[in-house]
C-alpha cells in the first residue's frame, strides 16, 4: 500500500469513526521530498515529535484565520511597496505564514520571541494592529515605532523584533534565555533565524553559552532553501541545519504544515521545560517573494520552482484542504472567514492613511531611556533635545 494509500484510508477510518470535529493525521501531508517521506528527521532524540495532532474546530479556524490574515497584510504591504508609498525595506512572509502562526500557538504569553528582518507576521500575531504595522512601513506616527524603525524594526512586550544584521540577535535571543532563567520566570526564548545565518561564528557561541548555561532557549532556523542570493547547498558545507551542533539535539520538519510546525514546537518546549536544555528545530519552508522587496528573488531561482512550491506545497491551501476534508469547516465558511480578512485589511489600511508621517524633529525622540542633552542630528546641522513619547513611553520613562 503506498503512503499517500494508507493515508486515505486513515482519513477514512477517522471519518468512520466519527471524528469529524478533531482533525487526526498520520504521516505528513506535505512532506518535502528530501524527507525521504519522513515526518521529522531527528538528531541526538530517539523519539521525535507526536505524528499525530489534534485540533478542534474553533482553533483550526483560528489558526486558518491568523494565518490568511498574515498573507492579506503582506499582500497589501507588497502593493503599497509597488505604489512606491513604502519606501526603504520591506520583507514579507508569504509562503512562510505557517511557521509563525504555528509557533505562535504553542507559545504562551510569558514566552519571548526574537526573529530577523521577516518580522511584520510576528507582530500582527503578538503585539500590533494591522493598522500599526502599515503606518510603520509608511514612516507614519502610529506605526509600531512611530515610523522610524520600518519593516524590520517593529517590536513589542515580549516580542524583540524584527533585527537587521543577519545573525546577530540569535545571542540577544540567548540573552533574554538568560534573563528567562535568571529570574526563574518560567518561560522560553524562542530565536528565530534563517539559513543565511545558520552558519555565523556567532550562532554556535550562542549555542555553546546557551548549553552550557542550561537555558530555555528554543532555535528555530527557517531554512527556505535561499540566503540573498545564494541557495543554501551553495554556501553550506552541511544544510541539514538540525544536525550541524554536536551538543544540541535537533528536528526536522515540514514548515508547510502547520500541524508538524505545532507539533516540533510543542516538542521543543517540553524538552525544555524537562530541564533537558535548549534544541534546534529546522522548519522547511519557501518565500514566494524575494529577501526583500528590492530582491526580485528570480536570479538564483526560476519562476517555474517558485510557481510550483505555491500550486503543490502552498501551507494555506493545504490547511484548507485538510479543514474540508476532515470535515472541520466547509469551504463555505472557509469563504467567509477569507472575506471577512480582506475587510479587515482594507479598513485597517484606510486607517493607517488617516495618519501623517513622523516629523523629522522626531528623529532624536526615545533613542534612550532618559537623556538630559540635546542630540545632534548631523545632515540637519542642528542640535534637538532628547524626548520619550513612543506608545511604550511608561517603559522608556
Ligand atoms: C552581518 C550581515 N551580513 C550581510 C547582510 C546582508 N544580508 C541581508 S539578508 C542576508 C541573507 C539572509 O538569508 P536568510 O537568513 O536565509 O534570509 P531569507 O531567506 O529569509 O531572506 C544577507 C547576506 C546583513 N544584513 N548582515
Ligand atoms: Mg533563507
Amino acid at each position: 500500500m503506498s503512503i499517500l494509500n494508507k493515508m486515505f484510508a486513515l482519513k477514512q477510518f477517522c471519518r468512520n469513526k466519527g471524528y469529524s470535529t478533531v482533525l487526526k493525521r498520520c504521516l505528513t501531508l506535505n512532506v518535502d521530498t528530501a524527507f525521504d517521506n519522513k515526518v521529522y528527521r531527528l538528531h541526538q532524540i530517539e523519539t521525535g515529535p507526536s505524528i499525530t495532532s489534534e485540533l478542534e474546530k474553533a482553533e483550526a479556524l483560528k489558526l486558518f484565520k491568523q494565518m490568511d490574515m498574515v498573507r492579506r497584510t503582506e499582500n497589501a504591504l507588497a502593493g503599497l511597496y509597488r505604489e512606491k508609498k513604502i519606501r526603504g525595506f520591506c520583507h514579507l512572509v508569504v509562503g512562510q505564514e505557517a511557521v509563525c502562526v504555528g509557533i505562535n500557538s504553542i507559545m504562551r504569553p510569558q514566552d519571548t520571541i526574537i526573529t530577523s528582518y521577516r518580522c511584520h507576521g510576528w507582530a500582527v500575531l503578538r503585539c500590533e494592529s494591522i493598522s500599526g504595522v502599515i503606518a510603520e512601513l509608511l514612516g507614519f506616527q502610529s506605526g509600531a515605532a512611530r515610523g522610524k524603525g520600518g519593516s524590520m524594526h517593529i517590536y513589542g512586550p515580549q516580542f524583540f523584533g524584527g533585527n537587521g544584521i543577519v545573525g546577530a540577535h540569535v545571542p540577544l535571543g540567548v540573552g533574554i534565555g538568560l534573563k528567562h532563567k535568571y529570574t526563574n520566570d518560567g518561560a522560553v526564548s524562542v530565536v528565530l533565524y534563517g539559513d543565511g545565518a545558520a552558519n555565523q561564528g556567532q550562532v554556535f557561541e550562542a549555542f555553546n553559552i546557551a548549553k552550557l548555561l542550561m537555558l530555555p532557549v528554543l532555535f528555530i532556523v527557517e531554512n527556505n532553501y535561499y540566503g540573498l542570493g545564494t541557495a543554501s547547498h551553495r554556501s553550506s558545507a552541511n544544510p541539514e541545519y538540525y544536525r550541524t551542533c554536536s551538543f544540541l539535539p535537533g528536528i526536522r520538519c515540514s514548515g508547510m504544515d502547520i500541524l508538524t510546525v505545532r507539533e516540533s514546537t510543542r516538542y521543543g518546549f517540553k524538552h525544555i521545560l524537562d530541564g533537558k536544555g535548549p534544541i534546534i528545530v529546522e522548519m522547511m519552508t519557501y518565500r514566494y517573494f524575494g529577501h526583500s522587496m528590492s530582491d526580485p528573488g528570480t536570479s538564483y531561482r526560476d519562476r517555474d520552482e517558485i510557481s510550483s512550491v505555491r500550486e503543490r506545497k502552498d501551507a494555506i491551501q493545504h490547511m484548507k484542504n485538510m479543514l474540508v476534508e476532515s470535515k472541520l469547516a466547509t469551504p463555505e465558511e472557509i469563504k467567509a472567514i477569507e472575506t471577512e480578512n480582506k475587510k479587515l485589511v482594507t479598513a485597517e489600511t484606510e486607517k493607517a492613511f488617516k495618519d501623517k508621517e513622523t516629523p523629522v524633529e522626531e528623529l532624536t525622540a526615545d533613542c534612550y531611556k532618559s537623556f538630559p542633552f540635546p542630540m545632534r542630528v548631523p545632515k540637519m546641522h542642528t542640535w534637538i533635545p532628547h524626548k520619550n513619547i513612543g506608545k511604550y513611553g511608561s517603559v522608556s520613562k
